[in-house]
């Protein structure tokens, strides 16, 4: 689990009712075990700057933002953006992500079944939860829960997609947490 993680931890607003975080001196570089870390942080709260908004292109990863895409599924069947109900998207803490769904022409895509899960494919490792989609809030929304980043580093979001025409295809969502 070694991994080249910077560590420049930026003192942040904290979103979701939490205080405001005071300025804390930056930790020490590349001493710090990223487990150990994350679990500092869950006591600790310490989100990461994070750019925010949606990116234009639709390969490249997505630099730590709270929101991002539309994607392209791999077979372009649909598009596939999200946004995290937290702001930066948060280190070993659950929250919860909104996932819209449009099919290639750019329509809403509702009523299908989505099975959503992320890993860090250069540590061969997944998430520690299992997302669940609880709701299709209609529009294209719906709503995920579960999910949960312990790492920083380059995450893959992969977004399983069966449409209730019968069409499916698989998203994947690049996504770098800093
Ligand atoms: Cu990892």
């Amino acid at each position: 689990m070694s991994s080249p993680l910077r560590r420049a931890w930026i003192p942040a607003l904290l979103l979701g009712g939490l205080l405001l975080a005071a300025c804390r001196a930056p930790a020490p570089t590349s001493t710090v075990d990223p487990v150990a870390a994350a679990t500092s942080a869950m006591t600790t709260p310490q989100l990461s700057g994070a750019q925010s908004g949606f990116p234009a292109a639709t390969t490249a990863p997505l630099a730590g933002p709270a929101a991002g895409g539309p994607v392209d599924s791999s077979r372009q069947v649909f598009r596939v953006a999200f946004r995290s109900a937290a702001a930066p998207i948060p280190i070993n803490r659950i929250h919860e992500w909104t996932l819209h769904l449009e099919t290639a022409d750019g329509r809403p895509l509702e009523g299908a079944t989505l099975k959503v899960s992320g890993s860090m494919p250069a540590h061969r490792h997944g998430m520690p939860t299992e997302p669940k989609v609880t709701a299709d809030l209609g529009g294209g929304d719906y709503r995920v829960e579960g999910m949960k980043f312990q790492m920083r580093g380059d995450w893959e979001i992969t977004v399983d997609i069966a449409a209730p025409d019968g069409q499916s295809d698989i998203a994947t969502l690049k996504l770098v947490l800093p």
